[in-house]
């Protein structure tokens, strides 16, 4: 079957995890993603966080599957050359580099056009331009810059950064559709374009229902379904709302059975106002379900902590399972709090192919997530990632070097 991006050449020039996020993705929907390392080294995630002594890391198989590695040095001039005929050759050439770095290699955006008119360059950068333009980024400094830090934790305690690698693999994201979306316009254009993706802004994207909070609070002076109100206090700006849900049904996390042992043995609750009368019956609160008190939405939110601390009293009697079994019976909106293990075990993403099993050269099968997007004319076969220079020959040669000239530029340490 035909892939949706076959006939895309991508020069992957990208590192570590935002870039690379995005070229999976590219090569996950079909496109040839070439990556360029450095002879000898490689991406640094290759040793980095190792599992396995002299072996790729999991941090770099994990997010270089179906690409083909190349090695040529940059900085040398006839490794120059090589990747100025790669760049003829591409269709987009993706870096994430720290500022600066492809100019001073030689590739301003002037160069490779007059290299390649056609060629999509997509980068991304930790802040777009502006007083940091020229900063190094790490994922949670984008997390801080990108509003998520301030807004997340408990209102007691300091700001927190989460789990979820919004910064490096949620940029990633956003730049794979900006390329996708000027491969598109280059359709009607015939040129190529810039494309960048800063992390803070993409971070602030996955945020925006925090600066929709600002506004209302600024307005308001409150904001109704946050743990603040009605006994706590609201400052200037928008407050850490620990388990509160995002939206306006109101959510928390509470304990189920076996949580005193179990660290995970909670489960996330929505009081959605259409199923409050069955939330009532579960419990054993079929009062609440005519009580004036509680039978709103509005009349509920001042009372939220004891509405929860109620309920908790029941779902402590039951496995976060047990409890997810009966609330879905009544369609009352929950979510067990599942640990990496128990979803690394979860027989339902093995089969839709988010979770799959790789097998490599050096390191065995290992876990891995699958493409998260999928397209029923474009299925997704997730490929090992490729060792350091795995393709460096296949690919000189595929640009027209001849096995002497391939042999001449390793001696000079070209590639
Ligand atoms: N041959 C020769 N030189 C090469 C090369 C090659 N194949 N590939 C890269 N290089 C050189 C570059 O030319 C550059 O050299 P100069 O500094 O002399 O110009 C250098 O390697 C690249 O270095 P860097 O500054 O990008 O790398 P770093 O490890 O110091 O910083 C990072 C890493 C991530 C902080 C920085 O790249 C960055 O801020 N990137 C943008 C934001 C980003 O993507 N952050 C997410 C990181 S986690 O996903």
């Amino acid at each position: 079957m035909s892939k949706a991006l076959d006939g895309v050449r991508i020069l992957d020039f990208t590192h570590v995890q935002s870039g690379p996020t995005c070229t999976q993705l590219l090569a996950w929907f079909g496109a040839d993603v070439i990556k360029v390392e450095r002879a000898g080294a490689g991406d640094i995630t290759r040793e980095q966080l190792r599992d396995i002594p002299d072996v790729d890391s999991l941090y770099f198989t994990m997010l270089n599957h179906n690409k083909r590695s190349i090695t040529i040095d940059t900085k040398n001039p006839e490794g120059k050359q090589v990747l100025e005929t790669l760049i003829q050759k591409c269709d987009v050439l993706v870096e994430n580099f720290a500022p600066g770095a492809l100019d001073r290699m030689g590739f301003t955006w002037e160069r490779i056009q007059e290299l390649n008119p056609r060629m999509i360059v997509a980068s991304v950068k930790g802040f777009g331009p502006g007083p940091y333009e020229d900063c190094k980024v790490y994922e949670n400094v984008a997390q801080c810059a990108g509003g998520a830090a301030s807004t997340t934790g408990f209102d007691d305690g300091p700001p927190v950064v989460t789990g979820a690698q919004i910064g490096d693999s949620g940029t990633g994201l956003h730049l794979a559709l900006g390329i996708v979306t000027a491969l598109y316009q280059r359709t009607q254009t015939g040129r190529g374009q810039k494309v960048l993706a800063a992390m803070q802004d993409g971070v602030l994207n996955l945020c925006r229902v925090k600066l929709r909070d600002q506004q209302r609070l600024e307005r308001t002076g409150t904001m109704k379904e946050y743990p603040q109100y009605p006994n706590g206090q609201f400052g200037e700006a928008v407050p850490r709302a620990g388990n509160a849900s995002g939206g306006g049904q109101p959510g928390w996390i509470l304990k189920c059975k076996g949580w005193e042992t179990d660290p995970n043995a909670y489960i996330y609750f929505i009081t959605q106002a259409p199923v409050w009368a069955k939330i009532c019956n579960v419990i054993g609160k079929e009062e609440w379900a005519t009580d004036p008190d509680y039978v709103t939405p509005a009349a509920r939110l001042p009372r939220l902590k004891d509405i929860f601390a109620e309920i908790e009293r029941w779902t402590m009697t039951k496995t976060k399972f047990e409890a997810m079994q009966i609330l879905n019976k009544y369609d009352i909106p929950c979510g067990p709090i599942l640990s990496m293990k128990e979803i690394a075990e979860e027989p339902s993403l093995r089969k839709t192919g988010t979770i799959v099993e790789v097998d490599h050269p050096t390191r065995g099968r290992y876990l891995t997530v699958g493409n998260p997007i999928k397209l029923s004319d474009s299925p997704t076969e997730v490929k090992r990632s490729p060792l350091l220079g795995e393709h460096t020959d296949e690919v000189m040669t595929e640009l027209g070097y001849s096995p002497e000239q391939i042999s001449a530029l390793r001696t000079a340490g070209a590639i």
